[in-house]
């Protein structure tokens, strides 16, 4: 299945397609914030991403009971990183990995494991539901992704929060960005602990986003560095995350 999407990707480059949103982004900037999402977006899915904000922003995914949680969670996507960082700091329990926050922010730093569990947690029991069609309800517990943004502080012109992962994808690391509303969402967390226990590797040890209104390959596993920026047109090519560069689906995933 990835060779076939990322063959297509390569198609797609080829034609010169899939630039073709970063050239509009990058040279307009007078480009007012909702036109340029918008012109970023396919139709429906901005229709959909419209009527969305238009419900709530803050309105909150389902949460269950510990009862419901699923006996098995399926792991999905990469199940182990390969690149040698991730692999250097697997090897000795994390204990020297820390998450870089920089970009568009007043205080850029990094933060160590202990560092987060340090800060004030949330736990939440949500469903999973992935694209390729298959749901899961589990436990996580992690740090509100709001605290560590407030931590470092936006710059006035921040509007997305892209999430920079330690595994490749043939060749590609694998990325994901969220706007500011989903950034800031209560149940926006960024996950150590999963029913109970240590984040699992195949779940996205040590860090793995909990973005619970949106489908699962929102939720970057395997988070090394989370980086604030005014567009994403500039970053991998120009559509906000791994599937999205590959033509495969779409930036906005509400659910
Ligand atoms: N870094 C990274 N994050 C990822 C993926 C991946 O391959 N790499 N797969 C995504 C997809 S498609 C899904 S459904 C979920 C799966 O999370 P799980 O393995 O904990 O079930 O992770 C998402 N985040
Ligand atoms: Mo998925």
């Amino acid at each position: 299945m990835t060779a076939h999407i990322l063959t297509r990707r390569r198609v797609l480059a080829g034609l010169g397609l899939v630039a073709a949103p970063a050239l509009i982004l990058g040279t307009n900037h007078i480009l007012s914030d909702r036109a340029r999402r918008k012109a970023l977006l396919r139709s429906g899915e901005w229709l959909s991403y419209r009527s969305h904000s238009l419900i709530g922003e803050d309105r909150l995914a389902r949460e269950f009971a510990p009862g419901d949680i699923s006996a098995s969670f399926r792991i999905n996507g990469s199940s182990k990183p390969e690149t040698e960082d991730w692999l250097r700091h697997a090897a000795t329990g994390f204990a020297d990995w820390r998450l870089s926050v920089t970009g568009r922010v007043l205080r850029p730093g990094s933060f160590s494991l202990a560092e987060l569990k340090a800060m004030p947690a949330r736990t939440q029991i949500t469903r999973h539901d992935c694209v390729e069609g298959w749901s899961a309800i589990g436990q996580w517990t992690g740090v509100p992704l709001r605290l560590l943004l407030d931590r470092v502080g936006l710059a006035d012109d921040a509007r997305f929060i892209v999430f920079r992962c330690a595994d490749e994808i043939m060749g590609w690391r694998y990325y994901e960005s969220l706007d500011l509303a989903h950034a800031f969402h209560p149940q926006t967390i960024l996950a150590y602990g999963m029913n109970g226990a240590a984040l699992p590797t195949g779940h996205g040890a040590p860090l793995r986003l909990r973005v619970e209104r949106q489908l699962g390959y929102k939720h970057a596993k395997f988070v090394m560095a989370v980086e604030a920026v005014s567009e994403f047109a500039s970053i991998g090519e120009g559509r906000g995350g791994f599937w999205e560069d590959a033509g495969e689906y779409e930036w906005y995933a509400g659910i």
